[in-house]
């Protein structure tokens, strides 16, 4: 983590004040935790390029093209990664995105700096993730706190108990519990229906990876979960929006 941030605040170039002026600090964030509660498929679809588990999935799209095809296929909100090492993405893609549709947005990233949030909060997020697995309870406290205040929704994503129980705090709006262990990368539904019972009800919560059918989903929904996130079933495909399209009907 002090790594991470040694290196976000070298390329921290665009100064604060120059971020602040950004035409989306002026403008309304949109509501993911409301839209999910209000649908009846809860589905978050992913732009992402590449992953540490999978090396390349998909290059030969663009980002207005996958998230065009991700709102026409009515996704619920989308997430963007902008972890360029791990994931081949960038602020361009969430700003592309941003300007291509109008469903919510995450930041899907690594945030351990309230420069991140403002980056988040600048290029047209809605939400930013916080993982528990980076952050002391102390951290999440106070980044959640930030991204509150610029009317940032803040998803938590949790894979254990532990990590849940020191996480719960009244300034997170959902939590998604990773059914893909960050350091194995082994798989499972089962993190998802263990930890459900343990997640107050005040928080919507949303099951994070390795989704790829509509049972999956059915076998999710009984657990209380509104919101499903999922990626590389989307993107390996040769028309992600396609996909999403299927799968959503
Ligand atoms: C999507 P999948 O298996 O559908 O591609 O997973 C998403 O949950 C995954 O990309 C993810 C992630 C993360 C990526 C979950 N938590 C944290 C980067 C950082």
């Amino acid at each position: 983590v002090d790594k991470k941030r040694e290196v976000i605040l070298k390329k921290s170039i665009i100064p604060i004040s120059q971020l602040e002026n950004s035409i989306f600090f002026e403008k309304k964030t949109i509501s993911l935790s409301d839209g999910l509660l209000k649908s009846t498929t809860g589905i978050i679809a992913e732009h992402k390029r590449r992953s540490p588990s999978k090396a390349e999935i998909n290059y030969s799209f663009t980002v207005e093209e996958v998230t065009k095809g991700y709102e026409d296929a009515g996704a619920c909100g989308i997430s963007v990664l902008t972890d360029g090492k791990y994931f081949g993405g960038s602020l361009d893609d969430l700003l592309l995105a941003r300007a291509t549709v109008k469903i919510p947005l995450l930041r899907k990233e690594f945030i351990v700096d309230e420069y991140q949030i403002l980056e988040a909060k600048a290029h047209g997020a809605d939400l930013i993730l916080l993982i528990a697995a980076i952050l002391t309870r102390e951290e999440i406290k106070s980044l959640s706190k930030f991204a509150k205040s610029l009317e940032l929704e803040v998803l938590l994503e949790v894979h254990s108990l532990e990590e849940l129980q020191k996480s719960i705090m009244p300034t997170l709006d959902m939590i998604g519990v990773n059914n893909r262990n960050l350091k194995t990368f082994e798989v499972s539904l089962d993190f998802s229906k263990q930890l459900a019972a343990q997640i107050p009800k005040d928080f919507v919560k949303i099951s994070e990876s390795g989704i790829s059918s509509i049972e999956a989903i059915n076998e999710l929904k009984p657990f209380g979960y509104k919101g499903f996130l999922i990626g590389e079933n989307f993107m390996k495909t040769d028309n992600a929006g396609k996909a999403a399209k299927e799968f959503i009907y």
